[in-house]
């Protein structure tokens, strides 16, 4: 299969965090506009913040986590946010991503609260559907493992309030930021509450070493798993059973070290043992990739053909946190893709 197969193709994305996915020539446009003649500062540090050392490093994945400060200084303005919301979502429909699902972890600084943060993206993603070629945006709201308890009460409130209020794009919550930090038995209170109040839950488990914490996510219970990169066997079966989508992302793995390499990556026990698993980017903006490269990848380290592609574009629509008439729809798009391009 070509790369125009994957370009052309409708996709959908399930995991893109929304600072992460701020493209390069986005950021130049964005601190452009931002900071207009004083830019140059800006842009000389852009560089730096896309570049990865080829050598293994058993401290990548938390060097990566460093380069986040980047991208929110510029959206720590409303402008900035707004903006950024917009570009990215328009990055994606460049890439025929038909059906996006942004994650993102509510901030507050002396522009803004975290309710404030929340309201301008979904004002941008509201925006965005007629501006983006029909586009479906869903917003999932993170928590941030390395940050306090009363910061992660105060997401999961607001959360449930804008579910309330936009109950069409706010479909779910997620567990995120740098692995390494905090605990996950600590955040179980406030994850019960969103569970309880009808939000999806796509958690990210098992992205490092840690079998305990795994398993006690594994036990909450939850829809989807953020990279599952570590987990057993034995526990990707207990996915399998409780019917949790994994959501790999290779570039991002292999970036932040903890995958090898391509080939040496948990998709493929995953497909081979039947356990239902979507390509997604993460952070497109900073591993410098697509979701249309991302499957073109997959589909040649792991020899997929165009029945496995099509089989993980159908995992995908099973696992997204929409209506079952948006389903419908992705599907026929998707299904008719497939009929014309044989
Ligand atoms: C865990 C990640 C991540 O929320 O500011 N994030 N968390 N593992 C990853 N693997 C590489 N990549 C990104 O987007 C950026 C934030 O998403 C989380 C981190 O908390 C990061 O600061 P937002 O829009």
């Amino acid at each position: 299969m070509q790369p125009s197969f994957f370009e052309n193709m409708p996709k959908i994305e399930l995991h893109a965090h929304l600072n992460g996915s701020l493209k390069m020539d986005s950021i130049r446009e964005l601190g452009l506009q931002l900071y207009g003649e004083n830019s140059s500062d800006f842009l000389k540090r852009i560089q730096e913040f896309t570049t990865f050392p080829e050598e293994m490093d058993a401290d990548k994945l938390s060097k990566c986590f460093q380069k986040f400060a980047f991208m929110h200084e510029l959206t720590s303005s409303r402008k900035g946010l707004q903006l950024a919301t917009q570009m990215v979502i328009r990055d994606f429909a460049r890439d025929n991503v038909i059906y996006l699902e942004l994650r993102t972890t509510p901030k507050n600084n002396e522009h803004m609260t975290r309710r404030e943060y929340l309201e301008t993206i979904l004002k941008a993603i509201q925006a965005s559907r007629e501006a983006y070629d029909g586009i479906i945006v869903k917003l999932l709201i993170s928590i941030d493992r390395s940050q306090g308890l009363d910061a992660a009460e105060e997401i999961v409130n607001l959360a449930i309030e804008m579910k309330s209020q936009y109950p069409t794009i706010v479909r779910g919550m997620d567990l995120s930021g740098n692995p390494a930090k905090g605990h996950f038995k600590d955040f179980l209170p406030s994850l019960e509450k969103a569970k309880k109040a009808d939000l999806h839950l796509a958690l990210h488990c098992a992205e490092i070493d840690n079998e305990d914490e795994a398993q006690e996510m594994l036990d909450f219970q939850f829809d989807r798993c953020g990279h599952g990169t570590f987990l057993t066997l034995k526990q990707m079966q207990q996915c399998k059973e409780q019917n949790i989508t994994i959501e790999c992302c290779l570039t991002s793995n292999v970036k932040c070290g903890t995958v090898k390499d391509y080939d040496m990556h948990h998709f493929k026990r995953l497909h081979d043992n039947g356990i239902r698993s979507v390509i997604c980017t993460d952070d497109c903006g900073v591993f410098d990739s697509t979701l249309s490269q991302e499957l073109a990848i997959a589909s040649k380290v792991f020899s997929l053909n165009r029945n496995n592609i099509h089989g993980l574009c159908i995992n995908a629509i099973a696992a997204e946190f929409c209506d079952d008439n948006e389903k419908t729809d992705l599907r026929q798009r998707i299904d008719k893709y497939f009929a014309d391009n044989t």
